[in-house]
This record gives C-alpha cells, structure tokens and sequence, in this order.
C-alpha cells in the first residue's frame, strides 16, 4: 500500500534531466539533487518513491524491486547504469495480450512469466480484445487457467471487464506489460477515464503494434492506486536466466522422478528420465514440453 504524504511523491517518468513526480495529488516538475549522482533517467525511475524539498529529488526510498528487460548486477537501490529498467515498486504485473492483432502467443506470455518469477512479481495475466476472442484462443486461455495461473478478460471497447480489473488494481502499483499493441495504453486510459494516454492502431499488414507508447508512464488510479504503463517490448529476453528459473516454471514436471537428480529430460534415454515416461503417457502435455526444450536450449 503507498502512502504518499508530505514530502514523498512518486516518479510519474523521467526525462534526460528532469522528472515528473505526483506530490500531494499535484503533478510537479523535479531535478535531482547534487547529492544523487548521475543523469536523471538513469538514476530514478518510473514508481520509484523519492523524498522531495524545494523540487528537488534528494532521496530515493528503498525499492520493494525493479522490473528490468536485462539482469541488474549490483543491489536493487543501486542498479547497474542502463536504460533497460522498465519500472520499480510494483506490487503486480498484469501481462496484457490479445486473442487477434495481435495474434495471441503463449510462449510470448511464458517468457515475461519467467522474467516477472525471477525478480518475485506477482503477476495476471490480461487477454484484453474480448470482442476478437476466437476457439484457439480461448483454448489457450483455459491451459493457463488450469495450471493455476487466473486470466481476466477485457475490452476496452465494451468495458467488459473493466470493473473487475479496477478491483485488482486497488491499493498497489500495477504495471501493465505485454507486446505493442495489445492496448495497454487504452486499458491504462479507460481504466483512469485520462484520454489524454495515447494509444494507436495496428498495423492491418503486419499485425504487429507501432511501438506508440516509448517510455514507461505512471498513472493515478485513486490516492492509493496506481497503474505503470510500459512500452511494448518485442522479444523478451531470458539469456540472464539459469536452468532452475526455467525448471520452477514447469512445477508439474516434480511429480516425476528421473534416475538423475540433474536430469535435462533432454538428451538422457527414456528409460532414465520420468519426465520423457510421462510425455509418452500423456501425463505431461506435448506443447508444455517442447516449451521447455525451447527454454532450456535458448540459454545454454
Ligand atoms: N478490437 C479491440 N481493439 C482494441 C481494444 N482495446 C484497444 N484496442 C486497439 O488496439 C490498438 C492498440 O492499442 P494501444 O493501447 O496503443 O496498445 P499498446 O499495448 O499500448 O501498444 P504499445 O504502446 O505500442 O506497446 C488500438 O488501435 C486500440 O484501439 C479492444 O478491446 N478491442
Ligand atoms: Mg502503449
Ligand atoms: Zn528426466
């Protein structure tokens, strides 16, 4: 829950040497102090909360995490200076796709699961384009669905869902993650009525979004709501990540045991690996296996 009082605003975005910061429920213009060194946008970052006198930033509070597109080297209020930090302090992911336009693709949705597991991010996921929801679709709904994970449909374009989703959201720092496109930004402007977010077409050839939104933005929800909209990111990378995070994600695979402890259920023989058993019975889905040899051969 952020209490933001006093002196303690939270960074809406930031620029090369100023930010934007709300303040008392007002919108103020910031620079950093001499004290905080570097330039500003690699220093403080969207949902960092930060200690203000006189327009100045002068301290920025411990952050609960980062979210990066990279691995961050050095400890969460240091990070390693890059322009790879999407945002900070966020109490939950929400992964937006979309059945249609673009095409909806669960291994898009494994990775960012993956990178959100890695930095301990409670995460949802979103299909919002109800209006475009189709059977392959909802059938890849319902596998995430079934393995536990919980699914809220929206459009922005109806509302359906909508209210639901403004449910969730109360009392944290949401961030909205997913492919260009998708309407992250439309959800981010019905979900606070600010028309002011913009948000574009797809393009009708390519399917593929336009990349509109270029920096992530904070926006108010209520006094202790708040949404983090970020730019579609085209391929989520997961070379920082080692065999156990791919492991963790395939919690139904521990039910089987291989004669190996360190089992790959790759190259070993059949007989050997549990895993390769179970595949062949059925026990374990085709699809969520070749997922993971997928994972597993992207980061050896
Ligand atoms: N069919 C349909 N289209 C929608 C819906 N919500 C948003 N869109 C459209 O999807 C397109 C992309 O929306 P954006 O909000 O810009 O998508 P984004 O995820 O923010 O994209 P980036 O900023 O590029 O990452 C726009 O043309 C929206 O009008 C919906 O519920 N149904
Ligand atoms: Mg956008
Ligand atoms: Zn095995």
């Amino acid at each position: 829950m952020i209490r933001i009082n006093n002196n303690i605003g939270i960074i809406i975005e930031t620029n090369y040497n100023y930010a934007y910061v709300y303040l008392n429920d007002e919108i103020i213009e910031v620079t950093l102090s001499k004290n905080i060194k570097g330039i500003m946008n690699r220093t403080v970052f969207t949902g960092d909360h930060v200690l203000i006198k006189n327009k100045k930033v002068i301290e920025i509070l411990g952050r609960k995490n980062i979210l990066s597109r990279n691995k961050i080297d050095n400890t969460k209020n240091n990070p390693k200076l890059n322009d790879t930090i999407i945002a900070t302090n966020i109490d939950l992911a929400l992964i937006v796709a979309s059945p249609n336009m673009p095409k909806l693709h669960p291994r898009f949705i494994d990775r960012y699961i993956l990178i959100l597991n890695k930095s301990n991010i409670n995460y949802k996921i979103v299909i919002n384009k109800a209006d475009l929801l189709d059977e392959e679709s909802k059938q890849i709904i319902e596998e995430f669905q079934n393995r536990g994970v919980e699914v809220i449909i929206t459009s922005t374009y109806s509302n359906e869902g909508i209210e639901k989703l403004k449910k969730i959201i109360k009392d944290k720092q949401v961030i909205l993650v997913g492919q260009s496109g998708v309407g992250k930004s439309s959800l981010a402007s019905t979900l606070t009525e600010n028309k002011n977010i913009i948000s574009s077409h797809v393009g009708d050839k390519t399917e593929r979004g336009r990349h509109t939104t270029t920096k992530s933005s904070l926006y108010k929800l209520d006094d202790s709501s708040f949404i983090i909209d970020s730019p579609g990111i085209r391929a989520v990378s997961i070379k920082h990540l080692n065999i156990s995070d791919i492991k963790d994600y395939f919690k139904e695979f521990d039910e089987f045991t291989c004669k190996y402890k360190d089992c790959s259920h790759i190259n070993e023989p059949i007989n050997d690996c549990g895993i390769k058993k179970a595949l062949k019975t059925g026990k374990i889905s085709k699809y969520r296996y070749e997922s993971y040899i997928k994972l597993i051969s992207e980061i050896k």
